[in-house]
């Protein structure tokens, strides 16, 4: 009974210690592998210099909002009521307009049809969910911003709860047929808070075929239309192959602190509050348990 007493107190401790952890250096999540826009433009993003980061910074008043910190409260599944088409990239919030502008040179990920696609979203602050996964249909046009339809009614897939590791859900979706540039578009709508999430990764798959008539005509190559900015495509690649643990620690490790702190240490304290109640919960069940034993 001591030792149950105990355990109940330690846990109390630590879930009363959580709204102090430094709030500057946490908040909530987005996409890394393929790298989402946020992940790549947003505050204390991995590739803030690149030229579609710096238009979509400029675009929102010379500064984005927090990389991992898209979310809007109490949507519960209603995105399309909630997310205005047009919006979806900043889920209609002012502190990511920037992330809607219809460009092709976002930093992107290159991929084939047919491919596991590995998606790795970190989880700056862990929470329980559903990931909502989608890609843009057929004849989506990247020079006009993104809307609902272009999304079509089904997700690829809808994974509930992945596996977090590294500090990253890891999922793996197969890619359908394809050209040219996409986006997937990743709804995470968390189960242990009101949020949910949105975030937009460009994606690139090879450009359509050229018939071998043509190529002998014009003795010239295709035009492609891989990235303008061949360096970040090159460096996501190699995670999205099929190795067991990808090592985006890198990554990882040049995303940075939230800077968002006003907001997310409310997160906290409602993540606190709901960690303390389960705690408590679970304390009292196995004492519970030990004197049904007993007697
Ligand atoms: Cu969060």
């Amino acid at each position: 009974m001591f030792l149950v007493r105990r355990l109940a107190v330690a846990g109390l401790v630590a879930a009363a210690a959580v709204p102090a952890v430094p709030t500057a250096a946490l908040a909530h999540g987005a996409p890394v592998t393929p790298i989402s826009r946020s992940a790549a433009c947003g505050g204390n993003g991995s590739k803030t210099g690149a030229v579609a980061c710096v238009a979509a910074r400029k675009a929102t008043g010379g500064r984005l909002g927090a990389y991992d910190n898209v979310r809007l409260a109490g949507v519960n599944g209603a995105d399309r009521e909630r997310v205005p088409d047009g919006e979806l990239c900043s889920a209609g919030i002012a502190l990511y307009r920037g992330l809607d502008l219809p460009r092709d040179d976002f930093p992107a990920t290159g991929v084939r049809p047919g491919q596991r696609l590995a998606v790795s979203y970190r989880g700056t602050i862990p929470h329980r969910g559903s990931f909502r996964i989608y890609l843009t249909k057929t004849g989506y046009d990247a020079s006009e911003k993104l809307t609902w339809d272009d999304l079509g009614a089904e997700p690829l897939a809808e994974i509930t709860d992945p596996p977090l590791t590294g500090g990253a859900y890891r999922m793996r979706v197969t890619l359908p047929q394809r050209t040219g540039r996409h986006l997937l578009y990743v709804v995470w709508e968390t189960s242990s808070t009101p949020d949910t999430y949105y975030s937009c990764s460009d994606l690139v798959f090879p450009a359509p075929a050229v018939k071998k008539a043509a190529v002998k005509k014009t003795a010239k190559p295709s035009p492609s239309v891989t990235p303008q900015e061949p360096e970040p495509v090159a460096e996501e690649t190699p995670e999205t192959t099929e190795a067991p643990e990808p090592s985006d620690t890198p990554t990882l490790a040049a995303i940075g602190a939230s800077d968002d702190g006003t907001i997310t240490l409310g997160h906290w304290l409602i993540v606190g509050a709901l960690t303390t109640a389960a705690l408590v919960t679970a304390g009292a069940g196995v004492t519970r348990m030990r004197r049904l034993k007993k007697g």
